[in-house]
């Protein structure tokens, strides 16, 4: 039953992407909503763009009082639950919910969730090119980008969706029919005390799951058995690395899928995302559709013609025998890994940016296999430079312009220049889409003449 917000005095927090699209529901529900951010006016850049919406403002800060007696505050993921303000309110006895539970409270469709520490935005994207591809009216956002009450603006046939830990953390309703999880690894420690916390908020995606809902897990991933142990969702399991389980399983460039007495192979070959990791992106992408009643020989060809979002090993240009790839949301250790290994020596390595509390240590054997030189840029550099002195060469820059320009000096024909951060973006870029942008528009701008080609 839809929850009534009439003349409910609502605070909405964060006035980001979440924010305004929460603003946007509670509104046109009849809500009283005040805005709030710690962020001032100017540090905004202005009010944000709600035009014909009724909302007041609370800025530069969290006002006690107003959350102290609002009946409900709506948090957007990026604001810890550690709040003070959120605290105290709680401690008071008001409601606090995170975008997905408002949004699970409205939406009627059956719910296919995405989440895992990488590859979230490319099965996410590959289960809503099979609805597409399919004619299914299918809401395709969550972290993703679009957020995901707005889903809650009409009515869908499918809603497919990437949750984050954040996202997940402020639920308690929220039942999807079909859960991923992808993988686990350190990520996000600048929220979370240990690793323990960060996995503990990806389980909750499960909390409300029962025997007739499915889980699509990886099977390779002993970090994700171990989490999913004893959750209540039936198991489906995916193994790129050929083990035998029931579901999904990857012998060569075949796939086999047995699952309830029924079988079919898919050919791998025919996938144009390439990169061993986009395998698991495809195998776990292919699970959900099937499980969901897409026949295969329409879901796989779809899964197959996707080529790939951008920021995501992208490659911006080849100049003078040099490749150079943007994978701007190479955001944490482990998707660096995957991203240096489907490349050969001598890569050229730009890394860096806000640091998450994580170690950097883990890059080092593939650093010292793959990279000749390593160029470091933002906040996280000295913490770089540390864990992973001695595995090639460190240079030292203050922007990315300076770090296209030394990438360009040292990295000479059959090099490859690879920006995949490890970290986020929020210390030099509005986000990892603008610091690929600039990335790539750098690259692009680099005169040809001087080289040899
Ligand atoms: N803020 C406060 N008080 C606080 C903390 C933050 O007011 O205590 C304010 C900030 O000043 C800012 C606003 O909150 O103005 C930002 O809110 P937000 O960080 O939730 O950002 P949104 O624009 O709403 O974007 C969020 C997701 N961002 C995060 O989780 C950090 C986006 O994921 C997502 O696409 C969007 O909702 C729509 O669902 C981005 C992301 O980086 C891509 N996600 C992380 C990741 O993928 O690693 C989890
Ligand atoms: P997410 O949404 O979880 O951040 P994306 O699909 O946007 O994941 O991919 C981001 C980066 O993570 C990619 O550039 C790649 O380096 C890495 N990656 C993608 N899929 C996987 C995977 N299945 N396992 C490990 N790393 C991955």
């Amino acid at each position: 039953m839809k929850t009534n917000y009439q003349q409910q005095r609502v605070i909405v927090v964060g006035a980001g992407l979440s924010g305004q699209a929460l603003v946007r529901f509670f509104v046109a529900r009849g809500a009283d909503v005040v805005l709030s951010d710690q962020r001032t006016l100017e540090q905004l850049g202005g009010l944000p763009a709600l035009t014909g919406v009724t909302v007041h403002y609370d800025l530069g800060g969290h006002d006690p009082d107003l959350f102290n007696n609002a009946d409900l505050i709506a948090v957007s993921p990026g604001v810890p639950l550690t709040n003070v303000a959120l605290q105290q309110a709680k401690k008071r006895g008001v409601p606090v919910w995170g975008e997905v539970e408002i949004a699970a409270r409205e939406i009627i469709a059956p719910i296919i969730a995405v989440t895992g520490t990488n590859g979230k935005s490319t099965t996410t994207s590959l289960i809503g090119e099979v609805m597409r591809v399919w004619g299914k009216d299918a809401f395709v956002g969550g972290n993703l980008g679009t957020p995901f009450v707005d889903a809650a603006l009409r009515r869908y046939e499918v809603a497919v969706v990437e949750l984050s830990s954040f996202q997940l953390e402020a639920i308690n309703s929220f039942h999807p029919h079909i859960a991923l999880l992808l993988n686990l690894s350190a990520d996000h420690l600048d929220r979370y005390p240990d690793l323990h916390s960060y996995y503990a908020a990806k389980r909750n995606i499960f909390v409300n799951m029962t025997a007739t809902d499915l889980a699509v897990l990886n099977a390779d991933d002993p970090a994700v058995a171990e989490l999913c142990s004893d959750i209540q969702a039936t198991k489906v399991w995916f193994s790129a690395a050929g083990k035998q389980v029931a579901g999904m399983v990857r012998h060569g460039r075949q796939l086999r899928w047995s699952w309830q007495g029924m079988e079919q192979d898919f050919d791998l070959t025919a996938l144009r995302l390439s990169g061993e990791h986009n395998i698991e992106n495809a195998m776990a992408a292919l699970t959900a559709a099937l499980l969901y009643g897409c026949p295969g020989t329409l879901a796989w060809p779809a899964i197959c013609n996707f080529t790939g979002l951008p920021h995501r090993m992208q490659l911006v240009r080849t100049l003078a025998g040099v490749e150079w790839y943007n994978d701007s949301k190479g955001t944490n250790v482990g998707s660096v890994l995957k991203s240096l290994a489907g490349l050969d020596y001598p890569v050229t390595l730009i890394a860096g940016g806000k640091d998450k509390g994580g170690d950097y240590s883990p890059l080092r054997p593939l650093l010292e296999e793959k990279v000749k030189q390593l160029i470091l840029i933002g906040e996280a550099q000295q913490k770089m430079s540390t864990d992973l002195a001695g595995c090639c060469n460190i240079y030292h820059v203050d922007s990315m312009s300076e770090a296209v320009a030394t990438a360009r000096r040292l990295t000479t024909s059959g090099g490859t220049v690879l920006l995949s951060p490890a970290c986020s973006s929020f210390d030099m870029f509005a986000n990892y889409e603008q610091r690929g942008a600039v990335f790539a528009e750098l690259v692009q701008a680099l005169p040809v003449t001087g080289v040899s080609r």
